[in-house]
């Protein structure tokens, strides 16, 4: 099917980019913040901790003033739960609630929308040593951090999102450095620890509904359209298997208020069900999202054999006997990081969710990371970061004309930030931050050439890329 007209983003289309409060804040200890999980792990030797970050909390004016230069219309951030309630719970710290009414007053002052994250990866410290997830008391817990959200905030903010990429927490918990499981079967675990994800992000979807009538609130997770490595009927099943696994078990949930079947009877094959309480079908079933948020990076291709060619890093997992393996797809190329690059993928990825839950669609992440140059006369010339944006909004674009209702795109990232588990030498951004891995230099902020690109792909709304 191809079509010789294209339709237009609409004219109130989100042109944004997104960041998150731990890759970009720091001031980790200040002003009365507690201790994230995130502050306190681990890291390899070679690379960064995100204490300093690109220290946004000190030079967010400068941020958002050059955000505004490249005509952003929307900023995707995330409020640190720990910088609200240090302990997660109990008093709030005021100097939280000012930093962000600051951040969120900044932004309308230049006309851009906030798209607020309410919880991406930095789980409170004083909660992980209480059982973080894992002890059903979170879900409450949760709420009332939802609750001062939208009590201090939500006059302002009319997009919320509720947890980052809750499918990769439980996918791939060491990549975005969720600590080690204790128990004896880790998996088992990290399915309670989903379903209480489940209900505490029902539970705000619920309360924003109440508390802001206005505002819009949706889930947030990685979604990738998984292929099968063949038309043999065993890596058809293979890639069904992975996408309910994946990404039908999370959407399933936020939408239609229950497990997906397929994901289900997986996990009772695997003994691995999570314990449901009395209740919880109905806090689950209570809630209605607005829209579907969702992160894009890549596909995936399912196999039914294992295969040791590839590097899944967080965007997989490696496999299972019998349900699923992760293969490479040889028709595509792939990233300084060994990521694999598929716009199409894109379109047939928005045309999925679409046409699966019928619901608005917002892209809350998409971008390429790289080992950026900056030369002579601070200029980087990223071309290939345009390459791969200006492919991926061409697919979108093609998305809208079938019938998706795309509300906005938000890249990653909208300045250069630390990465999950691979410190700063990979960048992301539009906006170019002097610091090393360890030298944190001047932090200046330098315009990429992608900048300007994207500048005028607002300006034109998507009709130049
Ligand atoms: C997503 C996360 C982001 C982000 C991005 C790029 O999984 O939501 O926080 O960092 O991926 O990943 P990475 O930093 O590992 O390259």
């Amino acid at each position: 099917m191809e079509h010789k007209k294209l339709k237009d983003f609409s004219e109130d289309f989100l042109w944004g980019a997104s960041t998150s409060a731990y890759q970009v804040e720091g001031g980790w200890d200040e002003d009365g913040k507690g201790p994230s999980v995130q502050d306190m792990a681990e890291h390899p030797e070679n690379t960064s901790d995100f204490k300093t970050s690109i220290d946004h909390y000190h030079r967010y004016k400068e941020d958002i003033k050059l955000f505004s230069e490249m005509g952003l219309k929307a900023y995707r951030f995330s409020i640190a739960w720990s910088r609200i309630l240090p302990k997660g719970f109990g008093e709030i710290n005021h100097k939280g609630i000012e930093f962000y009414n600051n951040l969120i007053n900044e932004l309308l002052s230049y006309n851009i929308e906030p798209i607020v994250t309410m919880y991406h990866f930095d789980l409170p410290y004083s909660l992980e040593k209480k059982g973080g997830w894992s002890n059903y008391e979170i879900v409450d817990l949760f709420e009332n951090y939802g609750k001062i959200l939208f009590s201090n905030f939500g006059d302002r903010v009319k997009y919320w999102l509720t947890i980052n990429e809750q499918n990769i927490m439980i996918l791939n918990n060491k990549a975005v450095g969720i600590p080690n499981l204790s128990t004896k079967n880790p998996k088992k675990e990290l399915y309670q620890q989903n379903h209480h994800m489940l209900l505490a992000q029902a539970k705000v979807m619920k309360l924003c509904h109440i508390m802001c009538p206005d505002a819009k609130i949706g889930p947030a997770p990685n979604i990738a359209y998984i292929y099968p490595a063949s038309s043999d009927p065993e890596d058809v099943l293979a890639a069904q298997n992975f996408s309910s696994i994946r990404n039908w078990l999370y959407l399933d949930a936020a939408v239609f208020g229950r497990y997906n079947n397929t994901a289900w009877s997986y996990m009772k094959e695997k003994n691995i069900t999570p314990n449901i309480k009395k209740g919880d079908e109905e806090i689950l079933s209570e809630a209605k999202p607005d829209f579907i948020a969702f992160n894009y990076y890549s596909t995936i291709t399912a196999s039914k054999k294992p295969s040791f060619d590839f590097n899944t890093d967080q965007q997989g997992a490696a496999g299972e006997q019998g349900v699923y393996y992760i293969t490479s797809n040889p028709n595509l190329e792939k990233t300084e990081f060994n990521w694999e690059i598929d716009p199409i993928g894109f379109r047939i990825t928005l045309r999925e969710i679409s046409g699966r839950y019928n619901l608005p669609l917002l892209v809350s992440e998409n971008g390429l990371g790289a080992f950026d140059k900056l030369e002579k006369g601070d200029v980087v010339n990223d071309d290939y970061r345009i390459d791969y944006l200006r492919k991926h909004i061409e697919q979108a674009k093609l998305a809208v004309t079938d019938g998706v209702q795309l509300i906005g795109y938000c890249p990653w990232s909208a300045i250069d930030l630390v990465s999950t588990h691979q410190g700063f030498k990979k960048r992301y951004g539009f906006i170019y931050v002097n610091r090393d891995e360890f030298d944190l230099k001047d932090l200046r902020r330098i315009r990429k050439k992608s900048f300007y690109w994207y500048k005028n792909v607002i300006k034109s709304n998507g009709k130049i890329l």
